[in-house]
């Protein structure tokens, strides 16, 4: 069932311009808040439709300024009130044009919105996110009283992305980009599957939420109030076109008749377009982004093939989806980030500056490629290429359940696990909100692992207490040698620091006792992930046509885990944990093959026997990119 939340537009100033009409609204101001006019408009694009779209200018401009845009699928501001916030307030000070545009078919712009990144610009009449922005900037700069002609563009995740599609073609009048947790290839990673495994949750809530009404952001109404339960009773996953939605999602559609890597998501991965950095773009990650780890350095990556003037910049911080434009950034769930306030850092001393830079003609170009807050030490680095040079080094998953820089000996050895889809491994703790509104989701990814580490379906493996910190700087990845009873199977690896057992002084009194609640909140023996990620058996040979695999033969599963730059200081230990089922982030994969796993049968799901190899021929491990400091 659908029900949808309407937004209501409260429309300051009812001000609908043509091409060429374009109306003053009234400066407001309240307390201490800078003053802004605010006029709604109507841009005309290529195709003929409009786009609504929100203009806020400073009353007080001294001269021209530069403008700067964000395009949205969540509706534009219906006052300039939010222009005295914590996220605005710097680059506020150095003076800027705002504007927020309503993507097509979303709120009041006209057309359909399609939930698409596709870019087809060898086609004149295709219109597409990239296309859009364009005619857009150019309306603007011609349009727009008391604009410099200089245009800057940014935002986060969807708005991300339409930032990140103006590399494609940029207008000339565009002078920089900041592109923060934009998705690259939605089948590859990020929001809707990690190499083809989908995730569940997300990829169906979001498409309600985008879908279900043109003029709202609509949560799904869950009749069970822990959602593990509600897809757990669900069974298959084709239940929720017969039984809720009925077809009435169109990207929910696409999602289950496109399971495979075919030509509808090479479409959408319109990252694989970019053949250099042409535009100058400052690409923001987080790394406990529950969404879209994964684009920004994709983007960085692609963007890498040629830069020879330095466009190309990439900021990385301790950050879950979009935390640095918070009023602060000063910790992630439990995890402290060292006394700094990360948000008000980034805000202050790389965004704005950015701008500041391309935008105002002021200051200077950053003299690093990367900039990160490395996590474990809790400190500011920057990096004149990325990533910079480390010694790969493996840690192995041995058969005693160790986790060591020795390769194993044995020439047989495995740890074994059941793994059953009717008693699926939570990734999170019960009950399990919705994604939307968002609330404990935010946080998910730096929750305590132990809540599964007694499972007998979850294996782990654990170093000694490391001698010295160890830096990891770089892309992680893990190789899995492992086999299935069944046809077809998960493998979802998660990379932890564990916290010493005596990690911080507790507040309490060893007389008293930890106040109600408090105990479960120290970091002593906390399991805090530092990467995650899932490999689908079928897709282990090829994502366009996937495999059976054989029942219990040994396969190798390469899993990449990301970049990072994470120090595991001495005293912790280094944990991994695989497991086969991390529910309902990803949907049960039935671990008997089947053409499509979104048209499998109930009694399709069963139960398999794996095992996790851990001798001298197959040698599980995973591999860190180690910094000597
Ligand atoms: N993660 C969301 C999203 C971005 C792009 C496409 C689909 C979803 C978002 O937060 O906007």
């Amino acid at each position: 069932m659908v029900t949808s939340r309407r937004v209501l537009f409260a429309v300051v100033v009812a001000a609908l311009a043509g091409a060429s009409g374009f109306l003053r609204g009234e400066a407001q101001q309240s307390g201490d808040r800078p003053a802004f006019s605010y006029q709604r408009v109507m841009i005309p694009v290529r195709d003929g439709i409009k786009l609504e779209t929100a203009i806020m200018a400073p009353a007080n401009a001294k001269g021209p300024l530069p403008i700067l845009i964000r395009r949205t699928p969540y509706g534009v501001p219906s006052s300039a009130n939010g222009m005295g916030g914590a996220a605005l307030k710097d680059l506020v000070k150095d003076g800027y044009i705002f504007v927020v545009q309503n993507l097509r078919g979303r709120f009041g712009s006209e057309g359909t919105f399609e939930l698409s990144s596709k870019a087809d610009l060898e086609n004149p009449k295709a219109t597409s996110e990239t296309t859009d922005a364009y005619d857009t900037i150019d309306w603007l700069v011609k349009n727009v009283p008391n604009n410099n002609g200089k245009v800057g563009i940014y935002g986060v995740s969807y708005d991300g992305l339409t930032a990140a599609m103006t590399l494609l073609r940029p207008h000339p009048a565009l002078k920089a980009i900041s592109e923060q947790a934009s998705p690259a290839d939605q089948w590859m990673n990020d929001d809707d599957h990690r190499y083809g495994a989908l995730r569940e949750s997300y990829a169906f809530e979001y498409a309600v939420y985008e879908q279900a009404d043109k003029n709202a952001n609509t949560h799904f109404n869950f009749e069970t109030y822990d959602t593990y339960s509600w897809y757990l009773n669900l069974g298959p996953l084709s239940n929720i076109n017969s039984k809720y939605l009925h077809g009435s999602i169109p990207y929910w559609n696409s999602i289950v008749q496109h399971p495979d890597y075919d030509a509808f998501w090479k479409d959408e991965a319109w990252v694989t377009q970019i053949k250099g950095a042409f535009v100058p773009n400052l690409n923001v990650a987080g790394f406990w982004d529950q969404e879209d780890p994964w684009g920004p350095w994709e983007i960085y990556r692609r963007s890498e093939q040629s830069d020879p003037n330095r466009n190309n910049f990439i900021v990385a911080g301790p950050w879950f989806h979009g935390q640095w434009h918070n009023a602060k950034a000063e910790s992630i769930g439990l995890i402290p980030f060292g006394g700094h306030d990360t948000a008000v850092e980034f805000r202050e001393k790389i965004e704005a500056p950015w701008f500041r830079y391309w935008l105002h003609g002021e200051g200077g170009k950053f003299p690093w490629k990367a900039s990160t807050f490395q996590t474990g030490s809790n400190t500011w680095h920057t990096y004149a290429a990325w990533p910079p040079a480390s010694t790969p080094t493996k840690l192995y998953l041995r058969e005693d359940g160790v986790l060591s820089f020795d390769a194993p000996a044995s020439s047989d050895a495995f740890v074994q696990y059941i793994s059953d889809p009717a008693n699926p491994v939570p990734y999170r703790t019960r009950p399990i909100s919705p994604t939307y509104p968002e609330g404990d989701w935010r946080r998910w990814e730096a929750a305590d692992q132990r809540f599964v580490e007694h499972r007998p379906d979850v294996a782990t493996w654990m170093s000694r207490p490391l001698d010295r910190d160890l830096t990891v700087t770089g892309e992680l990845s893990a190789d899995l040698f492992a086999s299935t009873s069944g046809s077809d199977s998960d493998f979802v690896v998660k990379l932890i620091d564990v916290y010493p057992e005596n990690a911080r002084q507790n507040a309490w009194s060893e007389a008293a006792g930890p106040p109600p609640g408090e105990y479960a909140t120290s970091l002593n023996g906390y399991e805090l992930p530092i990467a995650m990620e899932v490999r689908r058996g079928r897709y282990n040979t090829s994502y366009e046509h996937p495999q059976a695999l054989v029942p219990n033969e040994p396969a190798e599963f390469a899993i990449p885990l990301r970049h990072h730059d994470h120090v595991f200081l001495k005293g912790h230990r280094i944990m991994v944990q695989v497991q086969s089922t991390w529910f309902p982030l990803i949907d049960r994969n039935p671990q008997k093959f089947v053409p499509s796993i979104y048209a499998a049968k109930a009694e399709d799901f069963v139960i398999a026997t794996q095992r996790i190899y851990a001798s001298r021929t197959r040698a599980s491990h995973v591999v860190l990119p180690v910094v000597r400091n």
